[in-house]
């Protein structure tokens, strides 16, 4: 099947630079998705947007031009709750990849279980209104009971404004929940303003809470040096990110977000956003807990990662 793109959509970089930062051994990728190929996977028909392709193959050539061991592959909205492209993807990874997934309350045991075979260790729910429908929460809490027996954990994807709202339902949640771009703090705001201190005291209060410290490019108003001309790319989001891996460095995860859905205004160099790892966790001991340990104890543990 044909695809249209949204009008304005932006493709992913190709050729981005050679970091400077090397990772560390056995680093993974944590949060990254697969976009078709439509011809292939069809996107959903209840979808926000019509992105471009971005193949398993184009995801794994970027993992080791980067230099990355491992990817997790999180279901994009545009793909509904039809996993089959994140699942090929992972099938396809001589087990180098674990992936998230989009589940309905009618999913069947058996499809679970497939998924588990497969290397999908979660579910993501998502509470963006541009990108999803309102799901009701009682469907959530039923999803959750049910995938909490498998051993898998919950992605939760949402803007910082919503969180009071979305509290009492984050914290009945029975298993390791993970929150995807930090919960996308506004950089504008003081990073010990109300909004960012109630983030954080979510994960001071709750031990089951992991935040991905991911996606400077969504988050920044000062953007990346083509457009600032200053020397460290996407400046404004590093305090906010350098806090929470400080504070909560056994429980950070960072993924390039490649191929980088609804970005209009700039598609980021993938090279550069490896730079900026190292202004965000600033010791070594600090990046290997963030990009090999972390990922490792939640996604394999019963491997190394060396
Ligand atoms: C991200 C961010 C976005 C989109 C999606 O699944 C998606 O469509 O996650 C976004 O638009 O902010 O994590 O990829």
């Amino acid at each position: 099947m044909a695809f249209e793109k949204t009008p304005g959509w932006l493709d992913w970089y190709a050729g981005p630079s050679k970091p400077s930062f090397r990772v560390p051994v056995g680093a993974v990728d944590a949060h990254c998705h697969v976009f078709g190929p439509g011809g292939a996977f069809p996107f959903a028909p209840e979808r926000k947007y019509t992105p471009c392709d971005a193949s398993k193959q184009q995801l794994y050539d970027l993992r080791d031009y980067l230099g990355f061991a491992r990817n997790v592959v999180v279901q994009a909205t545009c793909h509904g709750a039809d996993n089959r492209a994140m699942v090929d993807a992972l099938l396809h990874s001589g087990g180098k990849a674990r992936g998230i997934a989009t589940v309905r309350r009618d999913v069947a045991d058996a499809d679970l279980h497939a998924m588990h075979a497969a290397g999908v260790r979660g579910v993501r729910f998502n509470f963006v209104k541009r990108l999803v429908d309102f799901t009701p929460k009682d469907e959530l809490l039923e999803i959750a009971g049910r995938i909490a027996k498998l051993g898998w954990h919950i992605v939760i994807y949402f803007e910082s404004v919503d969180l009071p709202e979305l509290w009492d339902f984050f914290t009945a949640l029975p298993t390791t929940v993970v929150v995807d771009h930090m919960g996308r703090p506004d950089v504008a705001k003081p990073i010990d303003g109300p909004e960012f201190a109630l983030f954080l005291q979510f994960m001071a209060q709750h031990p089951n809470v992991w935040s991905k410290v991911s996606c400077p490019e969504r988050l920044s108003i000062s953007g990346p040096p083509a457009l600032n001309g200053e020397q460290n790319s996407y400046r404004d989001v590093i305090p906010f990110a350098r806090r929470i891996v400080e504070t909560f460095p056994d429980r950070v995860l960072w993924g390039t977000d490649w191929p980088h859905p609804n970005l209009k205004d700039h598609m980021p160099d993938d090279g550069l956003l490896v730079d900026f790892i190292p202004h965000i966790a600033t010791t070594p001991d600090l990046r290997h807990k963030l990009l090999v340990d972390n990922p490792m104890r939640l996604y394999w543990p019963d491997e190394t990662g060396e």
